[in-house]
């Protein structure tokens, strides 16, 4: 009878050698995979679901389209809460129909996400247990009618000019994904404008009311583009895998050069006594933001942080009830009806 350890040693070693060549072969793999994602990405080319990726590539765009999508759910909040107090029925019914787009945003993203390779459901219980991080400007409230005003043309506005550029980020359904979502951004901007260029040509309570409304979401919504560069930890990687296009300082001056002129048109003065055409950059330049804030924002400690993320967890729970009957319809459906048939 041979030495139990010798039983043993004769066991493990072809499998040594088998988890060896193992190895080898997912070596040659990544090394092919991460060469023809190097080519993709430096043609500008786009990376499909089933393409071979670096592992941070995927982890960094799960983070990225999940944060992008809870922002999408939780920014339906400020809005929705406006819909039965909307000022007319034609206002209500356009009200609704931005609120509902932003629901489809969030299921688009949702299910490009997916396409990472991470459950929908694990997404969604990072939101339910405060463990994710969505858009900093939904932490704030819609106090008055104006305030949707200001949201679709600032907020909405600063969406835009961060999203058209994600329409050419190199992971195929990211930016398929927003070519239809900047696209209903534009309607919702454009509400926007036309209600507070309603209300800035109204009463003079009108438009005080709308230019209140865009000193509170002015810089919030400036916000909206992300840290400065310095502090902007994913920026270059982003931009190196083609995720992101431009930086966030860059982007944001393209929004203030894009409002300034807005502002004036609709007869609303911008809240920032540093803001003036600077000649030689061409830009407008403009002042600091309260940056303390934004951290403090991303930490949980927004004016309605709490609020906002316990309202999606009473909403989802009451909800419960929905899913698991859809999900047992649908059980039954395909129970009944074999595939193909
Ligand atoms: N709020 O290194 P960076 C909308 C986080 S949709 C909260 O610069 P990155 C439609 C960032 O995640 C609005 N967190 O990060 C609508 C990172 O944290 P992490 C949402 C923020 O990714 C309208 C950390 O700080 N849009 O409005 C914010 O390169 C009306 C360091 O920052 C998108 O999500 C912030 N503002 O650049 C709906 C667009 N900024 O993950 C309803 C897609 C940064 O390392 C009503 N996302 N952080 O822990 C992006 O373009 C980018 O992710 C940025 C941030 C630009 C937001």
């Amino acid at each position: 009878m041979p030495h139990p350890s010798t039983a043993q040693d004769s066991h493990a070693a072809p499998l040594r050698l088998a988890d060896a060549s193992d190895a080898d072969a997912a070596a040659e793999e990544a090394e092919a995979g991460q060469a023809r994602f190097d080519e993709l990405i430096a043609e500008d080319s786009r990376i499909e679901p089933r393409d071979w990726m670096p592992a941070d590539y995927r982890k960094s765009l799960a983070r990225q389209i999940s944060q992008h999508a809870h922002s999408e759910i939780i920014g339906m909040q400020p809005e929705g809460n406006w819909i039965t107090r909307a000022p007319s029925l034609k206002r209500k019914a356009i009200l609704m129909a931005k609120v509902q787009d932003e629901a489809g945003h969030g299921l688009y993203l949702y299910s490009a996400a997916e396409t990472l390779g991470t459950a929908r459901e694990t997404f969604y219980d990072q939101l339910y247990t405060g463990r994710a991080k969505y858009s900093s400007i939904f932490n704030y409230p819609a106090r008055t009618w104006a305030d949707i005003g200001a949201i679709g043309w600032l907020v909405d506005g600063a969406a835009i000019t961060n999203q058209v550029p994600l329409c050419r980020a190199s992971y195929g359904p990211y930016g398929r994904a927003m070519v239809r979502v900047c696209k209903e951004e534009s309607f919702h901007q454009r509400q926007g404008w036309e209600i507070l260029h309603t209300l800035s040509h109204g009463t003079d309570e009108q438009h005080q009311m709308a230019q209140d409304a865009v000193d509170r979401f002015y810089g919030p919504a400036l916000q909206m583009f992300g840290p400065p560069d310095t502090d902007s930890p994913n920026s270059q990687q982003s931009m190196a895998w083609n995720i992101k296009r431009f930086t966030n300082d860059e982007l944001r001056q393209r929004f203030v050069d894009m409002i300034v002129p807005q502002a004036e048109a609709l007869g609303l003065t911008l809240p920032d006594p540093d803001l003036a055409w600077n000649e030689e950059r061409g830009h407008y330049d403009f002042g600091e933001l309260d940056w303390d804030e934004f951290f403090a924002v991303l930490k949980g400690q927004g004016p309605l942080s709490s609020q906002r993320l316990e309202h999606y967890r009473r909403a989802r729970d009451e909800g419960a009830w929905v899913r698991e009957a859809a999900a047992a319809y649908a059980r039954r459906q395909a129970a009944a009806e074999p595939v193909g048939a």
